[in-house]
């Protein structure tokens, strides 16, 4: 059953049945579909944007797709990868009848490209975050789902289109990168049989998995290596940190993009209740990305921070170094291993 409360004149949709009628009403109306997601882009990001191209241009749109910065190298096989273009590629006074924006829990994930959401455009919001700000004219939120993959892999079942061997691999590549190899909570019985579909529709599982996860760049392998290097355990081993520092970069010639994922390691510890990857970032500032499990929420430490994200998985930006972000960190840690014991 469709779950519908009314924001201010905005729809409100939030189980996993799409709401077809209300997207398809904008959609209709609508002649050019600009379809745009988070800033640092990935699997999920990158793989249902081309999908919802591919849809819209089935339903006869004139499609403009954006990023706001480079595509990591681990995607760049995706079919139909290079017809994303920068934000930069376009005017500011640009007009679109209608957006479809995916992932974003609030519009200014959407990074620069947000300068294009001019006029009357109509926005379709399609997010799997618990916290999304209902930016949109019509507000799919779907917490339950593992991917805005699934989710839109649900709309076009639900449309009646019918999805091709590139739709397939793209919808494939979103839903296996944001359960974590179908290993994340997330990996409901659904999403594996929509996995499974799409393999019968021609992703081939093995391939996919290889170029995003087995296909390294040797400047990755390198920017891994003094990743772990830096490991710290805290907190009775209960707290693991991973530090990133420019040096690093510079050292192994990696971009920003080689470290996505790296965090992930902090948790691939026995004890480990707790992680984070500080990253050393411009303006004497550092990224943090959370990772935790066992009842540790960690959402709600990054958003105390003005960041967000999952439970178990979260990032905010410290307006101080990574040594004082780190001394800050030990100190939420110990108030929350002291909350959970
Ligand atoms: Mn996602």
């Amino acid at each position: 059953m469709k779950s519908k409360v009314t924001h201010k004149t905005n729809s409100v949709f939030t189980d996993s049945t799409p709401p077809v009628d209300e997207i398809m009403a904008i959609l209709n109306g609508s002649a050019s579909v600009l379809v745009a997601s988070h800033v640092d882009p990935d699997g999920d990001a990158l793989g249902t944007q081309l999908a919802v191209a591919a849809f819209l241009e089935h339903l006869g749109k004139e499609v403009f797709l954006v990023r706001d910065n480079d595509i990591p190298f681990k995607y760049r096989f995706l079919p139909g990868i290079d017809r994303i273009p920068l934000v930069d590629d376009y005017r500011a006074d640009q007009v679109f009848d209608a957006a479809v924006i995916l992932e974003c829990p609030n519009i200014e994930r959407i990074g620069r490209a947000s300068k294009l959401l001019n006029g009357g455009i109509r926005v379709i919001n399609i997010d799997h975050h618990q916290d999304n700000g209902l930016f949109g004219k019509v507000n799919w939120i779907n917490a339950g789902a593992s991917s805005v993959g699934e989710m839109v892999y649900e709309l076009f079942e639900g449309t009646g289109f019918k999805i091709d061997g590139e739709v397939a691999e793209q919808l494939y590549t979103a839903i296996l990168t944001d359960t974590g190899r179908f290993r994340y909570r997330s990996t409901s019985p659904r999403a594996m049989h929509i996995a499974g579909n799409l393999i019968e529709a021609g992703a081939d599982p093995q391939a996919i998995c290889d170029r995003v996860y087995y296909n390294l760049q040797p400047s990755t392998m390198k920017l891994i290596g003094k990743v772990l290097n830096s490991i710290e355990f805290h907190h009775g081993g209960q707290v693991c940190l991973l530090f990133l520092t420019r040096e690093m970069l510079e050292q192994t010639g990696a971009d920003e993009s080689e470290s996505d994922g790296l965090v992930d390691y902090a948790l691939f510890n026995a004890g480990v209740r707790a992680g984070a990857l500080l990253k050393e970032i411009d303006g004497g500032k550092t990224k943090v990305s959370f990772r935790s499990k066992d009842g540790i929420n960690v959402a709600s430490i990054a958003g105390r921070f003005g960041g967000g994200g999952h439970f178990n998985a979260s990032g905010c930006i410290f307006d101080v170094p990574i040594k004082d972000t780190k001394q800050k960190l030990l100190r939420i840690f110990e108030e929350e291993m002291d909350g959970h014991q």
